[in-house]
């Protein structure tokens, strides 16, 4: 075992630093202690390197969490989140000691991983490991993007670092290597990450399965690498952050050698410090080697805590003077001072809706893909603060916006990105830059390969992040590409994600409908699902219910004769809204009278009251659903007297008409279903 306490030794810094490191480390073990549960190790590896950044150089004010020009620091290793809670409460920030103790307890503010919005200092949601990286690379390009708009000569408002503590899981994880490549190529020098090289996860060593050369990696992407031999050596891990802030143009790793579990006799740089309570007796003896008081537990030294809440002091002055300069630059620059607090805030500007599309039968057939790009054309001449690209498919997702430059090294006003085939990455991006605020973020590709960005999608949800997702080339009927490329069970698998709003617009005119919820959305991410195929458009003459209609989920598009109650619902989303419109007119030849229902966002309908519900799908009133996708869902969704044509194996490769008719997305077969439907509903009532 390595000799811990001549490392800390030989290195020991001044009593202050190493009384106030030695606070953060037993903070973290007393509460993973008391809690029985949770990750020691690496707050005790890293408390030196996470001190030196928070106590010497990170820029944060704990009295106003949310000052728009601190720099911002991800606990990407969101598993050691007992250390960032202990910077949290030393520091000053609203979180007292109280809710240190009750550490992973219910309704307590200290959550198992960090939770944004829960914790106040908490710049983002982390466990999932990974992510938090590419948050920060999100962070860091949503900082140049607004330097580079807002900024003015002689007037600089828009100047903070990101900085990320990284673990190895965060650097063996894919994505790091997504985000990574990104960063590099963008040369996002304002981009710091740590990483704890303990060599150490959950299975043991770092040499079953993790070998390559980290810095070479990483060099190999474009960033600045240095090295620390020790998390302790604080004047070594000060230099290097220094050092890593002067160079302006490539991100940096710090590649820090840390020791788990550090000063724990028998868990010290084994698997056995990660992720469960070192017992009673290895605190006792951990808290004896470091010098430490066994009891109380939580004990915060005074001096220790006068030094930390030096921060407040620090943090208030760093506002104030930012705070002048932010006069100072509205009396030259009132109408972009205006702006830049409207997209701080996420305020939609008077007007922005103005010029939104109408579309008529003319129009058609277009796919909603097209419309969402024109729709996307006029919302972003008016939303400056609409940021996204794709994920190397704009030219198919319709995600580009024209004249709005492109987002790069030597142009960092543009406002199209260019995320490469780098879906995951893509949406921790856009976590990032909805994390940081001033952006609408959005993010395309094809609706299958939203399974690429599912982690990150999943954490927008679970953060209320408002990020706007684009997916095109819908269901089986994209065609030829076959079932690699033919979504079947996407649709139901977003819509299980809650607060993901999933909107399937039916034509052009819903599609409008639906960019403007999803402009509108401040809680949470909005999901577009939009087809590849031309569609039928929806003439708001005739159809004037659309506007009013979509927003409420799902609404009555075509009825039963009036005065008559419908023999069948047909209930319909996206393309298939016109099947069933369709199918309608062939019924009640037949001598069924249908209702069609159009039902963009299932989870919005749900969210409406029964009363509105029930008049949309009236009690007794059998129903068809027509979806090109999983028909999981929608039985326990809309009740008992229920048929779904949907898609519950995988598609097939032809043109996307020939797919559909074999998989049932027929008049004939809907009218067949409906007859059958009808006929058990009289044998069963
Ligand atoms: C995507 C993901 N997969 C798996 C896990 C479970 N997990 C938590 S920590 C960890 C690895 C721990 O190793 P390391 O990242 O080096 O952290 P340390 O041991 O230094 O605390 C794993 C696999 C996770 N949090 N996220």
């Amino acid at each position: 075992m390595l000799p811990a306490m001549k490392l800390s030794t030989t290195l020991a810094p001044p009593a202050v630093d190493e009384l106030c490191i030695n606070t953060l480390r037993f903070l973290a073990v007393d509460m993973v202690q008391k809690a029985n549960s949770g990750h020691p190790g690496l707050p005790l590896g890293s408390a030196a390197m996470a001190y030196a950044l928070w106590d010497r150089l990170l820029k944060f004010n704990p009295r106003d969490p949310l000052w728009p020009d601190r720099d911002r620091f991800v606990l990407s290793a969101g598993h050691g989140c007992a250390l960032l809670y202990a910077l949290l409460h030393v520091t000053g920030f609203d979180l007292p000691v109280q809710e240190l103790e009750r550490f992973r307890q219910w309704g307590s503010r200290t959550p198992g991983h960090p939770e944004y919005r829960q914790t106040p200092g908490v710049e983002a949601t982390t466990g999932p490991l990974g992510q938090g990286l590419a948050n920060g690379v999100g962070m860091a390009i949503a900082e140049v993007a607004l330097a580079a708009r807002f900024n003015q000569p002689g007037h600089t408002i828009v100047d903070h670092h990101t900085y990320v503590l990284a673990s190895d899981g965060d650097l063996e994880e894919g994505i790091s290597s997504e985000a990574g490549s990104e960063a590099g190529h963008l040369r996002l020098g304002k981009l710091i990450v740590l990483y704890a090289d303990n060599h150490i996860t959950i299975e043991g060593s770092t040499e079953l399965a993790f070998t390559e050369d980290r810095m070479a990696r990483f060099a190999a992407f474009g960033w600045h690498v240095q090295r620390v031999e020790h998390s302790n050596d604080l004047d070594a891990v000060t230099f290097a952050l220094k050092t890593a802030r002067e160079e302006r143009s490539r991100p940096s790793l710090i590649l820090v050698r840390t020791h788990i579990g550090f000063g724990s006799p028998h868990k010290q740089d084994t698997a056995a410090a990660h992720g469960e309570p070192l017992g009673l007796e290895e605190v006792r003896l951990t808290k004896q080697r470091l010098g430490w008081p066994v009891n109380p537990p939580f004990h915060i030294p005074e001096e220790a805590l006068e030094h930390f809440r030096k921060a407040i002091a620090r943090g208030n002055a760093a506002q104030a003077e930012w705070e002048l300069r932010l006069k100072a630059y509205a009396e030259e620059n009132p109408d972009l001072a205006a702006e830049f607090q409207r997209v701080m805030h996420g305020q939609l500007p008077k007007g922005w809706d103005a010029d939104l599309p109408t579309f008529t039968s003319a129009d058609g057939p277009m796919a909603t893909r097209i419309a969402s790009g024109r729709t996307i054309a006029v919302l972003s001449s008016h939303l400056r603060e609409m940021m996204g690209g794709s994920a190397d498919l704009a030219p198919s997702t319709h995600t580009n916006m024209d004249g709005a430059g492109n987002f790069e090294p030597e142009n960092w006003a543009g406002r199209n990105m260019h995320f490469g085939i780098r879906e995951n990455a893509m949406g921790a991006i856009l976590n990032g830059m909805a994390l940081h605020r001033g952006f609408i973020p959005y993010g395309g590709t094809f609706l299958v390969f939203s399974d690429y960005m599912r982690p990150p999608m999943r954490l927008a949800a679970m953060n209320g992040l408002p990020v706007i997702y684009v997916f095109t080339h819908d269901s089986i009927a994209m065609g030829e590409d076959g079932p690699t490329h033919q979504p079947v069970e996407h649709l139901v698998g977003l819509r299980s994600i809650p607060g993901m709003v999933v909107l399937r617009p039916a034509d052009a005119n819903e599609t409008v409908a639906a960019w403007r919820i999803a402009i509108e959305r401040e809680e949470g991410p909005v999901a577009l699902v939009l087809t590849r195929q031309g569609l039928p458009v929806l003439d708001l003459a005739r159809y004037p219910g659309i506007p009013a209609g979509v927003p409420l989920g799902g609404y009555v598009l075509a009825d039963s004769p009036p005065g008559t109650r419908p023999d069948v619902i047909l209930i319909a989303t996206g393309s298939e809204v016109h099947l069933a419109l369709e199918s309608r007119d062939r019924l009640a030849s037949e001598g069924v009278q249908a209702r069609v229902v159009s039902m963009p966002s299932t989870n919005m309908f749900a969210s409406q009251p029964d009363e509105y519900r029930e008049t949309v799908l009236p009690p007794g009133v059998p129903l068809l659903v027509i979806e090109a996708g999983a028909s999981l869902g929608w039985r326990s969704y809309v009740g008992p007297q229920i048929a779904v044509i949907g898609v519950d194996s995988f598609g097939a490769s032809a043109p996307g008409p020939v797919v559909m008719q074999h998989y049932g997305f027929t008049v004939e077969n809907v009218c067949k279903q409906t007859h059958n439907l009808l006929r058990q509903v009289r044998e069963k009532p």
